[in-house]
């Protein structure tokens, strides 16, 4: 990772008007979540997320669809905020105004004390009905680890309450997202390959704005050019911005117990 690049970036955060953050499953997989372009895994080992998080694949299986979620909700009870997701809560205090959008579905954010979350593709420890979207129990949905159980509103099927592919992403926290794009003077993309649309756009629109973009992320391959880029890991790189720009050490984001409940 680039020292000066660095040690810029943490002078230009520090003094930053609006801070948007856009964040992808690499914040996530230093507490152990594996991301998206990483292969799945178990049963589901030869199919493509792409493929599976689709209302066409719950229709066709839904109680395999189904059973991909709810491994997936099992695997995150044992997992907790790293310190690059407390970095970000911290600076929710830190500086005057910042926007936390996140592709994932994992709550991580929240769970690390980001007072707001804007969560694009829903969250996976939700559940819906599939016609309508009503709200679902979560523990009628726990209680039903092998098919969906039916909606008490409207007898349809139980579903995860994320984006899947070929869905429209929520209205409103769209909105905000864009607006990010367009107001925030400095704007982070954190641990995404940048694959799915339309988040994959907001780096470049938050740079054809006016703002300095920064990514964060191991691959160089996830350089938005025109933007700044800092190589590592999320849980690395996040605490030393603090610790250059504000004289906190690293130490102080590591293996906290989460101040929320998961
Ligand atoms: C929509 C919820 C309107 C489910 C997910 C153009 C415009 C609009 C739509 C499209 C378009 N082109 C194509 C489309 C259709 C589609 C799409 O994008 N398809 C892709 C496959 C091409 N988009 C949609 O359908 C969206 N809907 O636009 O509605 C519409 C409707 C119909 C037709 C047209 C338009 C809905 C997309 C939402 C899909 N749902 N998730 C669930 O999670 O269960 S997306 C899924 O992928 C996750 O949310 C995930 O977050 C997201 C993106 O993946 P990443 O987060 O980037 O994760 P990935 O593994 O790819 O990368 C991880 C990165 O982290 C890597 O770069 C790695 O290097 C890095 N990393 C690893 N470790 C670390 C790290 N970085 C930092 N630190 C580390 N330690």
């Amino acid at each position: 990772m680039n020292k000066s690049d660095l040690i810029k970036v943490a002078h230009l955060l520090k003094s930053a008007r609006h801070v948007g953050v856009l964040t992808g499953a690499g914040i996530s997989a230093e507490s152990g979540i594996p991301t998206f372009r990483d292969s799945q895994t178990g049963l589901w080992a030869n199919f493509k997320v792409e493929d599976l998080a689709t209302r066409e694949a719950f229709e066709c299986n839904p109680d395999f669809v189904w059973q991909w979620h709810v491994a997936r909700r099992i695997m995150l009870i044992n997992t907790f905020p790293n310190p690059g997701h407390r970095v970000i809560a911290w600076l929710a205090d830190a500086v005057d105004q910042l926007t936390l959008i996140t592709q994932n579905v994992d709550g991580l954010h929240q769970a690390a004390g980001s007072p707001i979350v804007h969560e694009l593709h829903g969250n996976i420890k939700r559940t819906k009905c599939f016609k309508y979207g009503h709200p679902i129990e979560q523990s009628l949905a726990d209680n039903h680890p092998d098919s969906p159980p039916e909606c008490p509103v409207c007898g349809s099927l139980a579903r995860p309450d994320v984006v899947w592919f070929g869905e429209v992403l929520p209205t409103k926290v769209f909105g905000i997202a864009n607006d990010a794009t367009i107001h925030a003077d400095l704007f982070f993309v954190i641990g995404t390959s940048g694959h799915v649309q339309p988040a994959a756009a907001f780096g470049l629109m938050a740079l054809e704005s006016g703002a300095t973009v920064v990514v964060i992320n191991p691959d160089p391959d996830s350089a938005i050019p025109g933007g700044m880029f800092l190589q590592g890991l999320s849980g690395v790189v996040l605490p030393q911005l603090v610790k250059h720009g504000w004289g906190i050490p690293a130490s102080v984001f590591q293996d906290q117990v989460s101040t929320r409940k998961f």
